[in-house]
């Protein structure tokens, strides 16, 4: 039991924020931040506007492949999300700017057999989650950050947006989406980072 409850020592701070879910906005064992932390394994890629090709491919009926003129022509929205690594820094209120998931899933229209999604970037990196993950609102490919264009060391110019899921699932760079009927672990999945990664339940490592 939990006496500090019961002698409300735990209520000498400001109340803890709640997301409309009820949960705590902050997860657990995640501190905030206000600057915005750089993590990659790469080195920041350069990027060739004349060669970029956005692919979308595997079990989708309408495989589709986009040039970067192409891809910027998509209808975009703006959203606000917190943002949390698993390396437990919180960054809230980003501002997004990009084109919703959905704009390209109207596109490409999964097949009954597509659960899973690979995230891939031009640099070889990878990230994987289920389909239900990628298909939601707050899924974007996201151009714009806080008024600006992407840092290229942020994923500058185009990286995914999976805000509900720890960061890893962000794919910076990215250049692919790849539908799957089997789950297959991406690149932090396959060294150690959890499949899952919901920072609500601390789904940090396997
Ligand atoms: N291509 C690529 N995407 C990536 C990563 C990476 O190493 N390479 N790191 C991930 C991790 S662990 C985090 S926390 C976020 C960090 O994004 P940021 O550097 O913009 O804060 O990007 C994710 N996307
Ligand atoms: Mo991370």
């Amino acid at each position: 039991m939990d006496l500090s409850r019961l002698f409300g020592q735990k209520q000498t701070s400001a109340p803890t924020e709640k997301r409309p879910d009820g949960r705590d906005r902050l997860p657990p064992g995640q501190y905030h931040t206000k600057k915005w932390p750089i993590l990659s394994y790469e080195k920041t890629p350069r990027f060739d506007p004349t060669s970029y090709q956005f692919k979308v491919w595997g079990a989708v009926e309408n495989p589709i492949q986009l040039t970067w003129d192409e891809l910027l022509a998509l209808p975009r929205t703006t959203l606000t999300t917190d943002f949390h690594c698993v390396t437990t820094w919180s960054r809230y209120d980003n501002e997004w700017e990009g084109v919703h998931i959905r704009e390209i899933l109207g596109r490409v229209k999964p097949t009954s057999e597509a659960h899973f999604v690979t995230a891939h970037s031009f640099t070889g990196y990878t990230t994987n989650m289920p389909l239900t993950a990628l298909d939601d609102d707050d899924v974007m490919i996201v151009f714009r950050h806080d008024g600006q264009d992407l840092e290229p060391d942020h994923g500058g110019p185009v990286r995914l947006l999976v805000p509900k899921l720890y960061a890893y699932k962000s794919a910076k760079w990215l250049n692919g989406l790849e539908f799957m009927e089997n789950d297959r672990p991406g690149f932090w999945e396959i060294r150690g980072y959890s499949n899952s990664a919901d920072p609500w339940n601390e789904e940090r490592y396997w």
